[in-house]
């Protein structure tokens, strides 16, 4: 075993400093009636252990001039803190105890907290992941993003359809967050470019800016496992620059004195604003600069607090991830402020964002790809279109015309600017020209933007493109999470399995003795009785924890395929009203999923759900032998219920459309099986647990990319399959929204006259099969158990801390805390 950081406070010492906090910041005396001054009193607690390791981490990177790396995420879902802090600081059992004498369970203590969600899925949940790992793997770390006043939207059913609302995180303060004014920044925004002739000849460029925005930071501490760092999420918040106008209030012009003040706040307002307008557009693309622009000054900030203005060690000292394309202008914005600020020539301010910035790509759908209007470039920041000209010009000419020299086509398809009525800036393509590695987040991915997103570029630049598989973070999505599966782990692997997840593969030499595989799944059977109990309490819906939990949890999106699973759904449920005693065990599927609020499509698959649900749960015909339910409000506390009590795990996306997938690893982890495509990540979730101990189907994506080019004609599946013609049509009639034929009919529309554009009927049939094939197994327990503990004892690959150290080899290269390197 590891040598473990000493335990920071004793029971006794923890329990005194939990009142000390209650009566000398809170004033509480009536302890029964206040849980939530509970939750602040033990989160000031753990902030005292907290920032005197934060001050430490600070200390040690100082004098060693540790290199950081500086993520850039526009979004980040933290989920609540508490009780990851807790683990990590190994105070968990302190803490309960603690409590405990105080009358409370530390779990009703946590359901007091609120999520963090500052982000809308895997790509946001991932940065998190991310900070935790790097944290605990001691490296010199800094998370940028906004500090949204509002994360993602809470979600509610009414009638089956969604309504949503705005989610609060905040309202009444957040104990992990410390406002920092002295590192607030001043954002320049609009204006025009001045051009003022040098006595040499040439040309200074001076930006006058028409606004500026205020950038206020709040640090939230990133608390490492099981060792000596706390590193910290920076988030911006956006204010006016100056107060409010005292005069014009004073004369009774209330509304117009607060009128700047909106406009600037409103830029941290929201997380993702509707940019279906134009001002919404703009909003979000001010949203990215804002971020971009104060993170860049922070981060030269804090270089020069070490080095002055000696900037020959800077890209030794910095790298920068950004995370997709949503952090691009950082490119821009450190090439204005090296130019235009610090006197840099082009050239070197070129070369050397050309060895700062790293890019992820995060997706290969042409709609996720992100482009700006031209226009709205040069109205907001018009100084940065003129630098990405000249990268552009740069890159055409000095880079496209070498390897293909008059080649027209071939620089339209590769600029960085997209010709046609209305030009266009591609962002991905700035990322890729300037940044020194560009990674996919699973190895088909990354093969599949190297042939098919980007070839021309992974000729240009051979050794540009790379893979660093993701990665989740075992701290939460395991020991926190599934504690009595990670005592029984615990009995079995002799390292600290939470810190090099690969230990884990020991388990698998039991996977066949029965008594651990009892335990094992006794396990999965508790954890299943208790989220039997929260679908009770969320839903009004019995389900029975015999039955097979079966959970497909992700944001809702087409090409993630909650359809697929849904007419499946239908089509078992015809069979068991054809004839009540049709084989099959018990199941309930387990939906949670929020869809974009302008995604029309979603929504009406998530109604179509609920309300298939209402009708099946409530049918006596079919003995309880199928159940739906769709958990609302699906965020990183939900997910932390579902997932250890999950038996099968659907990740159904077509083949090639999810980059990689996260929920899949966190589901097999916890002993969940697969039922999937190979797509994303998993295919070498496969590769891990074998064949045999998953459920494939489907087309690949070479079948895919040959459905397209032989004309692909969804009626041919539906004249085809009476199933799927039977199950379609049903959606037509109202029996299951009485009186309101064609309700549903939106799916059976989007697959038929749509062109079925993610080839869902092309693959019902094999996922027919293979859902077969699955109960099939479970109703071979010995054989299920062995292949639960499988999935769980080969998941060592998936750990974030693997993803991590594959970005610090072969990208990043940093050197951890006491390295003796
Ligand atoms: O890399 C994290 C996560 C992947 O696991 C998902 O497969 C991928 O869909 C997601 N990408 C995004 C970006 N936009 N879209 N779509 O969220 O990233």
């Amino acid at each position: 075993m590891a040598t473990a950081i000493k335990k920071p406070l004793t029971t006794a010492q923890f329990k005194k400093k939990v009142l000390q906090h209650l009566n000398f910041t809170s004033s509480q005396d009536d302890l029964a009636q206040n849980p939530t001054a509970v939750l602040k009193a033990v989160c000031l607690t753990v902030n005292e252990v907290v920032y005197e390791k934060l001050t430490e981490t600070n200390k040690y990177h100082k004098e060693h001039k540790s290199r950081s790396i500086n993520y850039l995420s526009l979004e980040y879902l933290m989920g609540r803190m508490l009780s990851n802090n807790l683990h990590n600081l190994d105070l968990f059992d302190v803490a309960q105890k603690a409590v405990a004498s105080l009358g409370f369970e530390i779990e009703d203590i946590f359901e007091e907290g609120h999520d963090l969600a500052l982000g809308n899925g895997g790509l946001g949940r991932l940065a998190a992941c991310f900070l935790d790992s790097l944290a605990t793997m001691d490296f010199n770390a800094v998370g940028y993003g906004i500090h949204y006043e509002h994360g993602l939207f809470k979600q509610q059913f009414h009638q089956g359809r969604q309504i949503e609302t705005p989610d609060e995180w905040r309202e009444y303060g957040n104990p992990w967050e410390v406002c920092r004014p002295e590192a607030v920044q001043y954002i320049p925004l609009f204006g025009h470019v001045e051009s003022i002739a040098n006595n040499d000849g040439s040309v200074k460029k001076v930006w006058h800016s028409g606004q500026t925005i205020k950038g206020v930071p709040w640090d939230v501490p990133i608390v490492g496992y099981n060792s000596k760092t706390v590193n910290v999420l920076r988030l911006w918040e956006s204010r006016a620059s100056s107060h409010f106008d005292w005069d014009q209030f004073n004369s009774g012009a209330y509304q117009d004195a607060h009128s700047a003040q909106n406009h600037a706040e409103t830029i941290s307002k929201v997380l993702y604003p509707n940019d279906e307008t134009d001002a919404g557009k703009e909003l979000r693309f001010i949203q990215q600069y804002f971020f971009c622009a104060c993170s860049i000054k922070d981060i030269i900030k804090r270089y020069q607090e070490q080095f002055g203005d000696d900037w020959s060690q800077f890209s030794k000292q910095v790298v920068i991830q950004l995370n997709d394309t949503h952090p691009t202008i950082a490119i821009l914005e450190l090439m204005r402020t090296l130019i235009d600020e610090y006197d840099f020539a082009w050239n070197d301010a070129f070369a050397m964002c050309r060895e700062i910035f790293a890019y992820t790509n995060h997706t290969l759908l042409p709609e996720a790809l992100e482009k700006w209007s031209v226009a709205l470039f040069d109205r907001v920041l018009p100084r940065h279109l003129e630098i990405l000209f000249s990268i552009n010009e740069f890159f055409l000419n000095e880079e496209v015309a070498k390897l293909w020299p008059n080649d027209h086509q071939m620089r339209g398809r590769l600029s960085i600017i997209e010709e046609g009525p209305e030009k266009m800036v591609r962002m991905a393509h700035l990322c890729v020209v300037t940044s020194f590695k560009v990674n996919g987040v699973a190895q088909i991915h990354s093969d599949l933007v190297k042939s098919d997103l980007f070839p021309e570029f992974n000729q240009l630049y051979p050794n540009k493109l790379t893979n660093v598989t993701n990665g989740v973070t075992p701290r939460r999505w395991l020991k926190a999470c599934n504690p009595e599966l990670s005592k029984l782990l615990d009995s079995k692997v002799k390292t600290d399995w939470a810190k090099n997840l690969s230990s884990l593969s020991t388990v698998a030499k039991f996977a066949d003795d029965e008594k651990f595989q009892q335990e094992f799944m006794s396990i999965k059977h508790n954890n299943k009785v208790k989220l039997a109990e929260e679908i009770l309490a969320s839903t009004g819906v019995v389900v029975s924890p015999d039955a097979i939990f079966d959970v497909q949890i992700k944001r809702l999106h087409e090409y993630k395929r909650q359809h697929l699973s849904f007419l499946h759904i239908l089509a078992l449920y015809r069979r068991l009203l054809a004839d009540p005693d049709y084989d099959m065990h018990p199941r309930v599927y387990i939906f949670g999923a929020k869809a974009a609020p302008g995604y029309y499509l979603a929504k009406e698959i998530i109604y179509a759900i609920n309300k298939v649900a209402d009708k099946i749960n409530n049918d006596d015909r079919i003995n309880g032998k199928l159940k739906v339910v769709f958990m609302p409000n699906y965020r990183v506390t939900l997910a932390e219920k579902i997932i250890p009590a999950a038996d099968v795990s659907e990740q159904i996306s077509t083949a090639g459309k999810e980059a990689s997938g996260t929920g899949n690893m966190k589901l097999a982890l916890n002993g969940a099986v697969t039922i999937g495509t190979l797509d994303g990540a998993n295919v070498e979730i496969a590769e891990e647990v074998g064949d045999d101990n998953i459920f494939i189907f489907g087309n690949t994506v070479d079948d895919i990319k040959a459905l397209a080019a032989n004309g692909y004609n969804p009626y041919d599946y539906y004249n085809n399959d009476e199933e799927i013609k039977a199950c379609l049509d049903w959606l037509h009639t109202d029996y299951f929204t009485p009186g309101k034929p064609g309700e549903l009919s939106a799916i059976a529309h989007s697959l038929l006259d749509g062109g079925d554009p993610y080839r869902l009927l092309a693959d019902f049939a094999d996922y027919a099969k293979a859902n077969t094939a699955l109960d099939q197994a479970y109703k071979d327990k010995t054989r299920w158990a062995r292949m639960a503990i499988i999935n769980t004892a080969k998941m060592g690959k998936f750990t974030s801390d693997r993803s991590i150290q594959d970005y610090v080899d072969n990208i990043w290269k940093l050197t951890p805390m006491n390295s003796k390197n």
